[in-house]
């Protein structure tokens, strides 16, 4: 088990759109054990490949109080969006900015599971914002890009001169 080192905005390679997984070998199960590890270690709900720099569309999440709710979603796809919610958000690559951004308050997903199997799932809430969060990095796509231009500016300079402190 290895805990992997997680990119920060505005590094480029988080704009890298991921590639669906087609061979569910053993290197996909490490990758998927390191990436709960990561996540676990960073205290984070959800983590996306991405974020590690593997850019294939793979995600794990545990939004359980008890962290003991693990899911893996692999080529994961919203079939089904419901309701808007207006929640606040953080993530692991971009750090001390939190906000709020608007998601469907109900998802259905459909997905593998690291063996391959079709999964489907309905998640509500925080569930549903955190796996909208996540297939937005396998697009490349970060929550501050959801906010004003503004907030992104500010967000941006905090995290260069974080960067070089
Ligand atoms: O840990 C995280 N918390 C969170 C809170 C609200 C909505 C989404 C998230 S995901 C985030 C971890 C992360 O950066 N995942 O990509
Ligand atoms: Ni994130």
């Amino acid at each position: 088990m290895t805990i992997l080192t997680i990119l920060t905005y505005p590094d480029p390679r988080l704009r890298i759109k991921a590639q669906p997984v087609t061979t569910f070998d053993a290197d996909i199960l490490t990758t998927v054990e390191d990436m709960f590890e990561t996540m676990r270690e960073s205290g984070g709900i959800g983590l996306a490949a991405t974020q590690v720099n593997v850019h294939k569309r793979i995600f794990v999440m545990d939004v359980s109080e008890d962290r003991d709710q693990p899911y893996t979603l692999i080529n994961p796809e919203i079939i089904e969006r419901e309701g808007k919610q207006f929640e606040g958000e953080g993530c692991l690559s971009v750090v001390e900015a939190y906000d709020k951004v608007e998601r469907a308050l109900k998802v259905r997903v459909r997905a593998q599971d690291a063996d391959g199997k079709p999964i489907e799932l309905t998640a509500e809430g925080l569930m549903a914002a955190c796996i909208q969060h996540e297939l937005d990095h396998l697009e490349g796509v970060l929550f501050v890009d959801h906010l004003s231009r503004l907030k992104q500016e500010r967000i941006r300079k905090k995290a260069t001169k974080l960067a070089k402190a």
